[in-house]
């Protein structure tokens, strides 16, 4: 049997941890704040998060103490608590809102400030984070970064560990992992970056857990890994709820939505499509983003939402697979099929992950032929799908963009060996090049 319950450390483990806490060069407060999410944490009841809300701070969540108390409200944590109580004062008024045509136009621009006020706290706390904070900083290393996401003891540290060389701890209880632990997986002819991070849980969006650590590390990914196990499939739908919290949109691309910006002569919005909103409703979201002058184009059929996703900064589209681990606990015939089963315990079904993850980050192999060698696969360099051969030239060095205009290639995308063609041709899986 998993335990998923949380373990119940002495109080006096946090006092200590604290203690070290205090010694580093930020001060103990910020550590607090920035780390913990705390802004009261009270004795056996709810503490008081850095977004208002009230929940057990990510101490008690970690350790399972709940014996310290502090009290503290600079600045920043004003600033912070104030955008998170002036959304959630619109988000009652919207509640409030009856949806009809009248309130469209209404409707549309409290959700844009709403937009705007999370674009703002995304500022403010990436700015007081500073650099390096708390391990949750990594560098991107790689032809491609994946991030692990999933509710704690999926088994995540589990499989980093059996797929890179990183050594992640791994144990029966929630919360094993508290920062982010970085591994390097070698597949095919490229290196594909791991990271492993804290579980995920609901409510991470709004600061559970370490949950806006998390989050900001998936915003950085290349390709999202959501893991759960069988026991908790209904995690997939909470963690997609978490990423949309968050402003990280999967399996969908941006909406088609161009803006051009004036100086002055008002606000257009064009549309060839018939929308399901009267377009004048747009003004006051656009507005609310700062445009108005110029022409919002809506070149596809879209939604409000999606008008105001387009304009918000903080909102990236990221592509996620979805994997269950532990499949050495149920039947096969209890198998969904639409999802990837592995057992990272007993090494099944990792071969065919290393795949799926390697065909979902669309990365292609091409190799490099030097001027007086054969086409071969010697030198192989890691591309993505929409590359060109320009951007292979950059990739491997400014010098051989000087002067270069023309690419001789064998292989795949060649009609013929060593046809000529421009720069602007576009990188296939095993094309050999050679740049003349
Ligand atoms: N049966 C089974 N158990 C597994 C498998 N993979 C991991 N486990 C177990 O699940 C537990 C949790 O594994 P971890 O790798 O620590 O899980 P995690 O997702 O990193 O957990 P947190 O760091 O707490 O979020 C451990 O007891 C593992 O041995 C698996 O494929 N099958
Ligand atoms: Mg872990």
């Amino acid at each position: 049997m998993v335990d998923h319950s949380f373990p119940k450390k002495s109080p006096k483990i946090v006092v200590i941890a604290l203690a070290i806490i205090n010694t580093q060069t930020e001060t103990f407060e910020n550590k607090l704040i920035y780390e913990f999410n705390i802004i009261f944490c009270a004795p056996g009841k709810n503490c008081t998060l850095i977004n208002g809300s009230e929940d057990r701070c990510s101490i008690c969540w970690t350790t399972g103490a709940y014996e310290y108390i502090i009290s503290l409200k600079p600045d920043i944590i004003r600033y912070m608590a104030d955008i998170a109580a002036q959304i959630e004062e619109i988000e009652a008024v919207l509640r409030k809102t009856p949806h009809h045509k009248a309130t469209n136009g209404f409707i549309g621009a409290m959700r844009a400030k709403i937009a705007r006020l999370k674009d703002k706290e995304v500022e403010s706390s990436s700015q007081g984070k500073g650099s390096g904070g708390g391990g949750y900083s990594v560098k991107k290393q790689g032809d491609a970064t994946i991030v692990l996401i999933g509710p704690p003891s999926a088994g995540k540290s589990t499989l980093i560990n059996l797929l890179t060389n990183a050594v992640s701890k791994v144990a029966a209880y929630a919360f094993t992992t508290v920062s982010v632990i970085p591994g390097m997986l070698k597949y095919r002819d490229g290196y594909i970056q791991i990271l492993d991070v804290p579980g995920l849980i609901e409510g991470a969006s709004i600061g559970k857990g370490r949950g806006k650590e998390v989050l900001s590390v998936a915003r950085g990914a290349d390709l999202l890994v959501v893991m759960t196990d069988p026991e908790r499939l209904n995690f997939f739908d909470k963690i997609l709820l978490e990423l949309e919290g968050a402003g990280i949109r999967i399996n969908k691309r941006r909406p088609n939505v161009r803006v051009e910006k004036e100086l002055a002569g008002g606000l257009t919005i064009v549309s060839n499509i018939k929308q399901d909103f009267a377009l004048d409703d747009v003004k006051e979201i656009a507005k609310e983003f700062g445009i108005k002058n110029g022409r919002l184009i809506l070149k596809e059929k879209v939604t409000m939402d999606q008008i105001i996703d387009s304009l918000s900064e903080r909102i990236v589209y990221k592509n996620a697979i979805f994997v269950v681990n532990k499949a050495d606990t149920i039947k096969e015939s209890h198998r969904y099929e639409d999802l990837i089963y592995i057992s990272a315990d007993s090494e099944t079904g990792i071969e065919e992950l290393k795949e799926i993850i390697w065909k979902e980050l669309k990365l292609v192999t091409v190799y490099l032929v030097e001027r007086n060698e054969k086409p071969g696969t010697e030198n192989p360099v890691i591309m993505k799908e929409d590359d060109t051969l320009e951007d292979v030239a950059r990739d491997i060095g400014t010098e051989f963009l000087a002067g270069t205009t023309l690419a001789k290639i064998w292989g795949n995308g060649a009609r013929f060996d060593g046809q000529e063609m421009p720069l602007s041709t576009k990188v296939q899986n095993g094309m050999m090049i050679r740049f003349i």
